[in-house]
């Protein structure tokens, strides 16, 4: 039997049972605009992405609760470690959104060195798992350093059947480093469904293999998800364990932009998820216990789209990323190969 999940507030934006929400109105409507420029960002990548202009792109609709949720709890000097579906969580994080334009036209400089950001975000793991290992790393150095600093590290479910998860999940819990390993289950794998994944029902019910603490949240609650962030990120200040989040969320767009998910799930399934979009659940709590209104909501959809028309109006100034750059930043120094490479590129113009 799966481990019982956390939710606050339940599909019709009713506050669940037993549950307080300790959020004053302007937070909640800090978290929902958040949500909404996520959705609004996904949906000019995608249109972008169609025109040519940027390169694949994984959009993460519908995880928009889980990642606005969990990154929003982030302090100054934390960590964190995204995965290529969580350009939402990076925007949460402190990444300006024409920086996000540019990673995805081929730039990486202005992701590197942002001027205003507060949270250390390391740029998006696209190989699947590969940034788990990192984050254990970067959090025992914070530890040693007698640092209060966590680090949040995402992933999908497919991403828990690699090596790398195993591995870095297992040195955490034994060498008790800070990180807070967050699984958005969105339910696919590309074509591979949660039950073709692995054998347990629950991600969460993995962490009892290696000692660790684990919740499962609705992962479309974006309430359930902050809170049960800020407490585990409270407690691992000062205690270091680590802790394993499942969140339970839905990809309800395609994998990519270059996968078409008609050939393997249906629209049935699609439509059900539908009905739990973390953002209409957000909006219909906001109606229902803080005077929300519809043309509230209208207005702050066109004043974010408006920021985000005029982020990409700033990155698509920007002259072209050149080929050459793909050299750099891949090691602190640059081996004799990579040099060679570059120098190679250079010549061909
Ligand atoms: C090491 C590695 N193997 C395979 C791939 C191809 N690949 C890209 S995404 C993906 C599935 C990832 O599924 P999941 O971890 O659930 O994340 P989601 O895409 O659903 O958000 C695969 C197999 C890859 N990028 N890296
Ligand atoms: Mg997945």
């Amino acid at each position: 039997m799966a481990k019982d999940w956390i939710q606050y507030v339940n599909k019709e934006g009713e506050l669940t049972e037993g549950k307080e929400i300790a959020l004053e109105r302007t937070e909640c409507l800090a978290l929902y605009e958040l949500m909404v420029t996520c959705r609004v960002f996904e949906h000019k990548a995608t249109v972008l992405q169609r025109q040519g202009f940027l390169g694949t792109y994984a959009s993460g609709l519908g995880q928009e609760a889980a990642q606005v949720g969990s990154a929003s709890v982030l302090q100054k000097n934390d960590w964190l470690f995204p995965y290529g579906r969580d350009l939402g969580a990076a925007i949460v994080a402190g990444i300006p959104i024409d920086s996000v334009f540019l990673w995805l036209m081929g730039h990486q400089e202005r992701w590197l060195t942002p001027s205003d950001i507060h949270v250390h975000v390391v740029p998006p793991a696209v190989e699947v798992a590969s940034q788990i290992p990192h984050a254990v790393g970067v959090a025992w150095s914070t530890k040693l350093r007698r640092e209060p600093q966590i680090s949040l590290c995402y992933f999908g479910d497919g991403a828990t059947s690699k090596g790398d998860f195993h591995e870095a999940v297992n040195m955490a819990a034994v060498f008790q480093v800070p990180v807070v390993f967050f699984c958005e289950n969105n339910q696919w794998a590309i074509s591979t469904p949660f039950a073709r994944q692995t054998a347990v029902e629950s991600i969460a019910d993995k962490a009892s293999a290696y000692g660790l603490p684990s919740f499962r949240i609705d992962g479309n609650d974006v309430l359930a998800v902050y809170q049960t962030v800020k407490d585990v990120t409270e407690k691992m200040r000062e205690t270091y364990q680590p802790v394993l989040i499942e969140a339970v969320t839905y990809r309800l767009d395609a994998h990519t932009t270059a996968d078409d998910p008609r050939r393997y799930r249906t629209d049935d399934e699609v439509d059900r998820w539908r009905q739990l979009d973390p953002l209409i659940r957000a909006k219909s709590y906001l109606i229902r216990y803080h005077q929300w209104s519809e043309s509230e909501d209208d207005a702050l959809i066109n004043k974010i789209r408006k920021r985000v028309d005029d982020a990409w109006q700033r990155a698509n100034d920007k002259p072209p990323s050149r080929l050459a750059s793909v050299f750099h930043h891949v090691f602190y120094s640059q081996t004799t190969d990579l040099k060679q490479q570059e120098s190679e590129v250079q010549q061909d113009g």
